[in-house]
């Protein structure tokens, strides 16, 4: 009997001794692997870490309280967190070619939050402060504390309309940004569905936001950053790019001059774990000017740093300036077009007539159906997908009238463009077959389809083994 590779070997003993305390948790980290093995996960923002990255979280690391920055902490012991983060933000600027890295936040939420609060204090606290001649917030009286919260809390966001692809962070009401901002919405031009630019510069001269938000979780096409940045500067905003979804492109240089955010944009958040392929979490680029109020993300904004995940951000963040990465970056935005143009020579209307990215979005309304019952019934068939609101959706955003599908993850599992093809002919097959219910959420399609194109989505996948390297046994 052959010898157990390292990774089958760590991480059956992890579960092994994890089982030893409580057995249901071990198992259900076993059977998440299995799950995943067995879907087709078309779904945008998730992907497959290495080996490399989850073993590194797994770890002492995450017992250790750090609040505070490299070398400058609010609590003492810190020599090995401090190595951690150096790393993790060396790698961090040299990836993306950053003057600076932030690599603390738990998420995007938290990385959005961390760059609101920076851009804020940069433009409104240190005029408030030079103007009563003190240095502190705590030096301020009641009164001149008075008026700073109130301009605070006075300020102007300009950011993409959530039906166009926009986030929920970029100012809207159910999350805490729109509560921070008065929030005014950019969109997409309805002929195109890319985003129209003029007309965003014309929306920005009426509102003169204190902060214009670039980026998106729903937008399929390629952004001009330099454009926004003149606009930005016309207006005398500050250029913010959230670039979750599309960091893996940007780190892989399939995103280059004028669609890097980078060089365009005064600050920079991201999430580490959807295309970049790291750990779930967040982190900041921003130009030097903004840095020190940046550091103070922590405590200000965040919890104590989570040194075990610095760990993976930096483990992936090496990986991904590993030569292959550019490969894979590019793989997935072929793969995005070979879908999209599977899906549209089948039939499908998708926003904006294709993709430049990662992701796809299909207007589901052309099958009679709402993104609800879509993406119950490609579920059922054992494709994974979200359903997604889409510009002007009629069926607002729970149920909506779209599903959105990305390549980041089946990209990582070794699909190509061949396959994609194949996928595209699976969903045409559902969501041609699926015939509207009595609600929005209620919909028929015969078991025997859902079933048969179950069956072929696990044929497809048992060619393209996922953790080949890992035998839990
Ligand atoms: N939840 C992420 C996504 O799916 O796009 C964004 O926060």
């Amino acid at each position: 009997m052959s010898a157990l590779n390292a990774e089958s070997t760590a991480f059956r003993s992890a579960l092994d001794v994890v089982r030893a305390v409580e057995p249901r948790i071990a198992d259900a980290i076993a059977k998440e692997l299995h799950d995943q093995r067995e879907s087709l996960k078309l779904i945008a923002s998730e992907n497959y870490a290495s080996p490399a990255v989850l073993l590194a979280m797994g770890n002492w690391l995450s017992d250790k309280y750090a609040e505070g920055t490299i070398g400058r902490r609010f609590y003492a012991g810190c020599q090995n967190v401090d190595t951690v983060e150096a790393i993790a933000v060396e790698h961090a600027k040299e990836l993306f070619g950053a003057p600076y890295a932030y690599v603390q936040p738990h998420s995007g939420i938290d990385a959005n939050l961390v760059a609101y609060w920076a851009i804020l204090a940069d433009r409104v606290e240190a005029p408030a402060l030079a103007k009563a001649q003190k240095r502190n917030v705590n030096d301020l009286t009641d009164a001149e504390w008075a008026e700073l919260r109130a301009a605070f809390g006075n300020q102007r966001m300009l950011g993409m309309s959530l039906d166009a692809g926009g986030h929920l962070t970029h100012g809207f009401r159910p999350n805490i940004s729109g509560k921070m901002f008065d929030q005014r919405s950019y969109g997409v031009d309805p002929a195109t569905g890319q985003i129209d630019y003029a007309a965003l510069r014309e929306t920005a001269r009426e509102f003169r936001p204190l902060v214009i938000v670039g980026g998106y979780s729903a937008y399929p096409r390629k952004v001009n950053f330099r454009i926004m940045r003149e606009i930005a500067d016309e207006v005398g905003a500050t250029f913010m790019v959230d670039m979750a979804h599309f960091a893996g492109l940007v780190a892989g240089k399939v995103f280059t001059g004028d669609f890097d955010p980078v060089p365009h944009a005064h600050i920079v958040t991201t999430t580490t774990h959807k295309s970049l392929r790291g750990p779930r979490g967040g982190a900041v680029l921003c130009q030097p000017e903004l840095s020190d109020q940046v550091d103070r993300g922590c405590p200000m904004v965040l919890g104590g740093p989570l040194a075990h995940v610095m760990a993976a951000k930096a483990v992936a963040f090496a990986e991904a300036r590993q030569p292959d990465f550019a490969g894979y970056a590019q793989r997935i935005v072929d793969n995005a077009q070979a879908l999209a143009e599977g899906l549209t020579r089948r039939g499908a209307t998708l926003v904006s007539g294709g993709t430049d990215n990662h992701l796809v979005l299909i207007d589901v309304d052309k099958y009679g159906l709402t993104g609800r019952q879509a993406e119950q019934a490609l579920l059922d068939s054992g494709v994974v997908t979200n359903r997604n609101a889409i510009p002007q959706d009629p069926n607002g955003a729970w149920y909506t009238s779209g599903i959105r599908i990305g390549t980041p993850a089946l990209t990582s599992r070794g699909l190509g463009t061949a396959e994609m093809d194949q996928i595209a002919e699976l969903m045409h097959t559902v969501l041609t077959q699926t015939k509207p219910g009595a609600s929005k959420a209620k919909f028929d399609l015969d078991p025997a389809v859902a079933d048969r194109v179950s069956k072929q989505a696990t044929e497809l996948l048992a060619e393209f083994p996922l953790y080949p390297q890992v035998d839990l046994g």
